[in-house]
């Protein structure tokens, strides 16, 4: 992890960071499994990237302390990688022969001195988040404290927004949005890429004046061949990710001739590099998500640094289940996320969850942020047994 601690930057003034890697409570391991899930999915996600259908994979740590106590993590990696460079296969090996040997049948105090275990390690950040999140949720179980409170969390709501795949067409669409918006959800994010940009972007305006609208391209433009011009005339709450994550320079130049903040996405793969992009100016709004960051503690870095910089902040996601939001739904609830988040219902996009009970948006537009300690919503072991399709582990339970 590379974090304001040993960066020898600027300091981040006393946050959520130094809190939470103050949070002590042994953790020794006796066992630890890792789960390859094959989930149905019901619907097809399109981005710039390509289409998920189908079947998605996911994997799945499962970590077990000596007193019992058992905590679970998501590693969302997409089939292919060109939202980051991880894959399934890679995160399963990186926790298989790196991670989880190097944190069997040792004390540690906290989940960040655990984490430090694989700090050397570079990349990775799906394998390091699925980990690192398992032993959140033993810490959480141990202290009896619900994640949210330990992190130092605000609000027990999170306002929500659905993020829009690309459509076969705007009907179709539009009828989505309409389903949506009555189930609650009270901000839109559309996918863009092009081909599916400024006409979509205006149908969407006129038939929902009244709803927050935003656009993600995830890099699929260049400076040149973007609408930038037409997208800034429609009062978007941001644009997000218009060019690759590296384009540093062009993203600053393209938000110095915009209104429109710019949101990182791609470009935020850590502290350094959003610190980065922020002091360029490569973007005015940041988009916090932890398989990206490669762990929560990476999460509350970024989350302190937009504070100090008066950035705003928002908690995206991957597609992650019921298990993966928990962490996501309780790190929203820190003071620096102060716009909508990304946090679908598992129905939205898979034939079930793999948590009992989910959660769900409520009529005023939220998700309440759990409130029981350990994983946010209880995972139900016989849907992570029925639809694994590869198992690992070691230790033993006695
Ligand atoms: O760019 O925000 C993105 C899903 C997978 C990979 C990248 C992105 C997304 C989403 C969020 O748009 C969807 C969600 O998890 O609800
Ligand atoms: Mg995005």
């Amino acid at each position: 992890m590379q974090t304001s601690a040993n960066t020898g930057g600027d300091p981040v003034s006393p946050g959520s960071f130094e809190r939470a890697k103050a949070i002590e409570t042994p953790i020794r391991l006796r066992r630890a499994d890792l789960f390859m899930l094959s989930l149905p999915m019901c619907r097809t996600f399109k981005s710039a990237y390509g289409a998920s259908a189908g079947m998605k994979r996911a994997i799945l740590v499962r970590l077990e302390d000596e007193d019992g106590t058992v905590g679970w993590g998501e590693a969302p990696a997409p089939e292919r990688p060109v939202y980051g460079t991880d894959t399934p296969e890679g995160t399963w090996s990186v926790l298989a022969d790196l991670i989880l040997p190097g944190v069997m049948a040792r004390t540690f105090s906290g989940p960040s001195q655990l984490a430090k275990t694989w700090e050397d390690l570079l990349g990775q950040h799906y394998a390091k988040h699925a980990a690192e999140s398992a032993s959140w949720a033993i810490a959480s179980e141990k202290i009896g404290v619900p994640l949210a409170l330990m992190w130092g969390g605000v609000r027990a709501r999170i306002p929500v927004g659905e993020s829009f795949s690309i459509y076969d067409n705007i009907e179709l669409l539009l009828e989505e949005i309409a389903l949506r918006l009555q189930e609650g959800f009270s901000r839109i994010k559309l996918k863009i890429a092009p081909g599916w940009d400024v006409s979509v972007v205006s149908a969407v305006k006129n038939a929902f004046p009244e709803t927050p609208l935003s656009v993600d391209a995830n890099c699929g433009y260049t400076v040149e061949s973007g609408p930038w011009k037409e997208l800034d005339d429609f009062d978007l709450l941001m644009i997000e990710q218009p060019l690759p994550g590296d384009a540093l320079i062009e993203l600053s130049t393209l938000q110095s001739t915009l209104q429109t903040p710019i949101c990182l996405d791609e470009s935020a793969t850590g502290y350094n590099t959003t610190r980065t992009a922020l002091h360029l100016g490569a973007g005015r709004i940041v988009n916090i998500k932890p398989p990206r960051l490669g762990g929560l503690l990476e999460c509350f870095a970024v989350h302190d640094l937009c504070v100090d910089l008066e950035v705003p902040a928002w908690c995206g996601g991957t597609l992650e289940t019921g298990i993966g939001r928990g962490f996501n739904l309780a790190l929203a609830s820190l003071p620096g996320f102060t716009m909508h988040a990304d946090m679908s219902p598992a129905r939205i996009f898979y034939e079930e969850d793999l948590v009992e009970p989910t959660f769900d948006i409520e009529l005023d537009g939220c998700i309440s942020v759990p409130s029981r300690p350990g994983n946010g919503f209880p995972v139900v072991p016989e849907r992570v047994e029925r639809l694994a399709i590869r198992k690992w582990s070691i230790g033993s339970t006695k």
